[in-house]
Formats: C-alpha cells, sequence, structure tokens
C-alpha cells in the first residue's frame, strides 16, 4: 500500500506538476492549463470503448470548466448518434465535429468524427474552444486537417545532446528506454495532440547507424507504446550507408539487390517491434552525410529504395532536399532546385520530397524556396524550423508565426495566381493525396519544454498552422496567449502586439533588407558578417552579402547567379528587378550601390542603419510593455520573461553595433546624423568567442 501511495505521489509530481506546482508557475503545463480549481465539473459522457476515447474524456474532465450541456464524446458511426445524420464527408480520417445535439433526448454537447484519434481532437478543440472564450451554448464547428502528415522532427542525438536544441538534453532518455517510460513522454504527446500533430522523428537527421540497431528499435517502439493512443506514429532518421556501418556490406548503392534486401529486412524488423511505424526521414549527401550520390545514384534512386521497403507496411519516406556542394561553384541558393527539379515524376508513391522554407537555411528572412511549385509530380513536404538557430536561441523572443504564415502566402504562381505554398504543400494545387509539414522541434528537458515561456508559442504556432495552414498567424498568437496567460485582456492584447512585431524586430537587427547567413561560425550565436576564412565558400559569410566600397548584396540577377530564373516567369520578373523586389529581399537578389534609393528616399545605407536601430528600439519596447504586465502574470514566467528580453536588448545592440562597424569599415560611409556609434571597435567584436554555446557539438 506504501509503495502504491509513493507511485501515484510520483506520477502527480511527474504529470500534474500543473496541479500543485511548487513555484507559481514553471510553464510545464503549455497550452494544457487545468481548469480553475472550484470550477464545477462538466459531466462526461463516453459512448464507446476504446484507450484513445477514454484520453479525450480524461482531457476534458481535467481541462475543461463547467460547462452549459454536458458532453458526449462517440464516433460518428455509433448509433446512438443515427438520428442526427451528421454530414461527415469532408471530415476524412481526422476531422471533428463539435456541436450542440439531442442525444438520447438529452440536450448535448457532442464530439464526434469518423475516428476515435478524430474525437480526440474535437476534445482538445472543445477545450481550446472554451479557453478562448467561445459560447459553448452556441458552439459548432467542423474542422478537418488541410495537411496530412504533421511532423515534428527532432534533431536529438542518441548521447542525449540535441543539435541546434536550446532548451536542454533531449526529452528521450534512451539509456532508461525502452524499460522505464518517463511520464514527460505522455505529457509530451498530450500537448502534441491538443494541437493535432501526428507524427515525431525521434532522431536527428545527421543519424548514426545505431539508431537501426535492436536495441535502439526497442527504445523506439517503447516510444511509438506511449505515443500511438494520442493519434502519433514514431518515424526514423535513417542513415544511408547503414548496410555497410551495421550489415557488413561493401556497398550501400541502393540499386545493388543485396543493400536492397538489408533495407527490406529491416523495415520488416522495425514494423515488427511498430506495427504502425510512419517510415523514414532521410539527409543524404548534405554537409557530410552519406548519399546515392556517393554511388552515381540520383536522389530518387535513394529514395525509392527504401520506398520499396516500408512500402508492404504502408510506411512513406521524407527524403529532404537540403543539398549543397562545396564541389558546385554555382551560387548554394540554386542547388536544391538543380538537384531535385529533373527528378521530377521519378519518385516513388509513398516519398515525399522534403523542402527548407527557402533555399539557404532557415534564415530569419528567405525568399520562398523555389522548389515549390517546380515539382508538380511529387508531393512537396515544408520542413520550418521551430527552434531558433539562427533567431537567438531560447533567450530571444521571435515569435515564429509570422514567418510561417509569410512562406505559406508566398505565391509561387506555379498554376496561376494564388498558387500559394500552401496549396502546394496540403497538396490541392496538383491533387496529391500524400502530403506533409515538419518542424524541427524547440523541444528539451527544460521544465517548461522550450526553453522560454514565448517559445512555447512557436511549437504551438506551428501545429496550428499545420492543421490549418490558412490560419492568421496573429490569430494563433492570441488563442496560444489565452491559453497561456488567461484571460486578462491588457495582458492578451500586450502579450500579441509584442509577438507580433518580435520576429521582424530579429530581421531588423540582425539581417536586414534580404541579407542573410551574417552569423558566427559553428554555433551561429552572434553577428560575423566579417568571416572570410572558412574553408569552403558558402561557409562564409562574405560569400552571402559580398559587400564592398561600392555596394552590397548578392546578385542572384541574370547578372550574376540568376537564380531568379528557378522561379515561376511572373515572380522571376519582378525579382528580377530591383525596383519591383520587395524591399525586405532586395539584397538577397540585388548587389547595390550603398547610395542605393530606396522608396523612403533614404539611401540603401542610410536605411540599413534604420532597420538595425528600428530592431533594438523595438526590443526596447517590448521591454517596457512586459514592465506593463507585471504583477498581472505569475511572477516566475514573468521574471524570466524579463530577464531574457534583457539579454535580447543586449544581443540586439551587439547585432547591431558589430555589424554596422564591419559595414564602415567597408563601405568608408559616416553613420547617418543621429545614429549612435558602435560601443566599441571592429576588433573587439571580431575577439569575441563562444567556444561553449549550446546546440552545436563542441
Ligand atoms: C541537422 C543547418 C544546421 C545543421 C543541420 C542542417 C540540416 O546546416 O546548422 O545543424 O543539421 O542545417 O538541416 O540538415
Amino acid at each position: 500500500m506504501k509503495k502504491r501511495l509513493l507511485t501515484i505521489g510520483v506520477c502527480m509530481i511527474a504529470l500534474g506538476a500543473a496541479s500543485a506546482p511548487a513555484l507559481a508557475n514553471d510553464g510545464y503545463d503549455l497550452w494544457l492549463t487545468p481548469a480553475v480549481a472550484g470550477t464545477a465539473a462538466p459531466d462526461i459522457r463516453v459512448i464507446g470503448q476504446s484507450e484513445t476515447l477514454t484520453l479525450a474524456a480524461g482531457e476534458l474532465r481535467r481541462d475543461l470548466a463547467a460547462s452549459p450541456l454536458p458532453v458526449v464524446l462517440a464516433r460518428a458511426d455509433d448509433p446512438a448518434l443515427a438520428a442526427l445524420r451528421l454530414s461527415t464527408a469532408t471530415l476524412g480520417e481526422e476531422g471533428y465535429i463539435v456541436r450542440t445535439a439531442t442525444i438520447d433526448g438529452r440536450p448535448s454537447l457532442l464530439v464526434t468524427g469518423k475516428t476515435d484519434r478524430a474525437v480526440l481532437y474535437g476534445a482538445f478543440a472543445l477545450i481550446r474552444a472554451q479557453k478562448t472564450g467561445v459560447d459553448l451554448a452556441a458552439i459548432n464547428l467542423t474542422s478537418a486537417p488541410k495537411i496530412g502528415l504533421r511532423v515534428l522532427n527532432h534533431w536529438d542525438n542518441l548521447d542525449g545532446s540535441v543539435e541546434r536544441g536550446y532548451a536542454g538534453q533531449s526529452l528521450w532518455d534512451w539509456w532508461t528506454l525502452p524499460d522505464f517510460k518517463d511520464p514527460r513522454y505522455t505529457d509530451y504527446a498530450r500537448a502534441n495532440a491538443a494541437l493535432g500533430i501526428n507524427g515525431i522523428v525521434i532522431n536527428n537527421v545527421n543519424a548514426k547507424p545505431e539508431s537501426l540497431t535492436a536495441p535502439y528499435i526497442a527504445k523506439a517502439a517503447a516510444l511509438a507504446d506511449v505515443f500511438r493512443p494520442w493519434g502519433i506514429k514514431v518515424y526514423l532518421s535513417a542513415r544511408f550507408s547503414a548496410p555497410i556501418e551495421l550489415g557488413h556490406l561493401k556497398t550501400a548503392d541502393p540499386l545493388d539487390p543485396e543493400v536492397q534486401a538489408w533495407w527490406k529486412a529491416k523495415a520488416d524488423e522495425i514494423y515488427r517491434a511498430i506495427p504502425d511505424f510512419g517510415g523514414f526521414l532521410v539527409k543524404a549527401n548534405s554537409e557530410g552525410q552519406p548519399g546515392p550520390r556517393d554511388y552515381h545514384r540520383s536522389h530518387a534512386d535513394g529514395a525509392n529504395m527504401l520506398a520499396a521497403a516500408v512500402a508492404p507496411h504502408g510506411g512513406i519516406v521524407m527524403w529532404r532536399a537540403f543539398v549543397y556542394a562545396e564541389t558546385d561553384p554555382d551560387d548554394r541558393a540554386k542547388q536544391a532546385y538543380t538537384e531535385f527539379h529533373p527528378l521530377d515524376g521519378k519518385f516513388a508513391d509513398n516519398v515525399l520530397v522534403q523542402v527548407k522554407n527557402g533555399a539557404i537555411d532557415f534564415q530569419p528572412r528567405e525568399p520562398f524556396h523555389p522548389l515549390f511549385g517546380a515539382m508538380p509530380k511529387t508531393p512537396m513536404m515544408l520542413e520550418l524550423q521551430i527552434t531558433k538557430e539562427y533567431l537567438g536561441f531560447a533567450t530571444h523572443l521571435a515569435y515564429l508565426g509570422p514567418l510561417f504564415e509569410e512562406v505559406l502566402k508566398a505565391d509561387t504562381r506555379a498554376k496561376g495566381t494564388g498558387s500559394t505554398v500552401a496549396k502546394v504543400v496540403d497538396g490541392s494545387l496538383y491533387g496529391h493525396k500524400l502530403s506533409g509539414i515538419a518542424g524541427v522541434a524547440n523541444v528539451g528537458r527544460d521544465r517548461d519544454w522550450s526553453g522560454s515561456t514565448f517559445n512555447q508559442a512557436n511549437w504551438y504556432a506551428f501545429g496550428r498552422l499545420a492543421w490549418d495552414p490558412t490560419l492568421s498567424s496573429e490569430a494563433v498568437a492570441r488563442e496560444w496567449a489565452q491559453q497561456t496567460f488567461g484571460n486578462d485582456p491588457r495582458v492578451i492584447d500586450t502579450v500579441v502586439r509584442m509577438m507580433m512585431q518580435s520576429r521582424e524586430a530579429v530581421v531588423d537587427y540582425t539581417g536586414p533588407l534580404g541579407l542573410a547567413h551574417l552569423m558566427g561560425t559553428g554555433h551561429h550565436y552572434g553577428p560575423g558578417p566579417w568571416i572570410s576564412d572558412l574553408a569552403r565558400p558558402e561557409w562564409n559569410p562574405v560569400y552571402y552579402h559580398k559587400a564592398d566600397k561600392a555596394g552590397v548584396g548578392f546578385d542572384r540577377t541574370k547578372t550574376g547567379s540568376n537564380a531568379v530564373a528557378q522561379y515561376e516567369p511572373p515572380v522571376a520578373k519582378l525579382l528580377a528587378d530591383p525596383r519591383t523586389t520587395p524591399e525586405s529581399e532586395l539584397l538577397w537578389f540585388h548587389h547595390l550601390p550603398w547610395d542605393w534609393k530606396m522608396k523612403s528616399g533614404r539611401t540603401l545605407w542610410e536605411e540599413m542603419v534604420a532597420h538595425y536601430d528600428r530592431g533594438v528600439a523595438t526590443v526596447a519596447q517590448m521591454q517596457a510593455e512586459w514592465q506593463g504586465v507585471k504583477g498581472s502574470v505569475d511572477p516566475e514566467r514573468w521574471q524570466k520573461t524579463a530577464t531574457y528580453l534583457e539579454i535580447q536588448h543586449r544581443e540586439a545592440k551587439w547585432w547591431r553595433d558589430a555589424s554596422l562597424a564591419y559595414w564602415m569599415s567597408v563601405n568608408g560611409l559616416p553613420l547617418p546624423a543621429g545614429a549612435a556609434a558602435p560601443e566599441h571597435d571592429l576588433a573587439w567584436y571580431k575577439a569575441q568567442d563562444f567556444p561553449m554555446a549550446p546546440g552545436h557539438p563542441h
């Protein structure tokens, strides 16, 4: 008995840190805040039986405050609902209906869908509706996800570190798996299910072969067991050369029958342990990873071999298009398109090509990747980065919703106006059945999961936009804020205002007007626009900005790399002319003189300085706004955020000052009147060194 009580106690601490936190609010609950104690518990009835339905009811009991009507959970095909003649045609497997209905003669709040997981999603939608102020007595929601695969990519290593992770060690304790299933795994699944995320790649794309060995398959299976009732499948990153490393074959050539047989046997082994295994994610021939090109085979050859191995089990392959080679003298921004565009139509039916939002690498702003819309016969999966490798790690407040929205709404013009990236990705533009979106997770073992309260919003925004890529990032910010901070309108308005200007602020103080890739080497922390001595040309920031006395920017027009030609003609035409290129992307596409006249009437140099200053000023403004809600937000989260804003302000100023010191050393221009001189000279900024910065293997 004593032991049982102890177990219950431990579980309560682990799972319900929410219910009795030692400190005011450490952020553990995310958007799953329990209903305020003392409100009348709603009457919940479950028709039908399954683990998932039971979990859905549990979520409602925990998080739904008093309901005006009893809540009924049931699958849409349950005879108890027959009289309602529900229209379920548009729901698919995951869509839900939440509405009032009379069931067995009782006015009720019905949560239904064709499958148990759809009902689970409906339960979360009902909770979200209540927390965002919807009148439940009149609720009438029908919603189905537009994108099929909504997947988090963990760049978690088997040694517990996380590549580009800023929220502590990996959530997965590989060492104690599969025996010990940390209750956090369940809470993680709950948080994801609440957003509709239905897949998790559990290991880094820079994959170790060991993740495909029997012990690690067993560990993956344990996680899959935890995630399954929450509607989440497990996927693995696969190292292409595993047949050599694990199978002791002489080659990993995808056309070699022995290699094919090895992968088939490996897939069969995985499916024996994880019957609903999702499939493989592959980074091949990129940044030193092995791949089919090592054998003069194409990416399609490699992907199709793996696809054949998982196809009999219903699995898929997500094959990344993030490739660039030092041996290729062409503009790095062009290389993925050059390599993948000719492969359109050559991939097997169960392959998706996973493409980063922009052609370089998750910069604070990049134009949309030209591959979107350029491979009509291939399902294109969008890869976004939730972890803020280039936007201030965990400490800077940068809400990524507007970045995600910007790319999703970008118009490829591939099939005329309105051919948005969202429509490419959700499969509707070209009628693909398979569709997917991936987010590089920002989750670790920190108590608040993501390293800061506001970073949670980026995970949330990814999930919500994955479900419905047409949502506005501002609406998503508001609903996140309401679920995170409660319903004080002054707090919510302040938080949303801060969030909505935050990403642009980072663009301003790190790389305005289309500048990119200006960061320090390796760890990617802080400014390094002067770096020019690294072995590979495209590792150096100077490669990207090409600043000299005469001007700045990368000429990607006909007179330069002609990367603009990779876009559809109407887009290419706009981008070919600096006067019709959006100023926010100007220096991405053009090399312009420092005295180029901007729309504001200022010179390019003056405009750049104004952006740097605006970035720093916006952070100062966010600090002031946050001071204004002191006392209205719990002290723990308020204080941590206030301190992080101080760090951000200091670092924004550092970025601004270091960048300006460098640009002035190149252009020899004075600062515009009124602009403050950098605090230190350029040599000081160059001397800064951060060997222990997080997220990067030391
Ligand atoms: C997982 C960038 C990051 C790498 C990352 C790579 C990728 O280069 O800095 O850490 O590796 O992108 O997306 O594969």
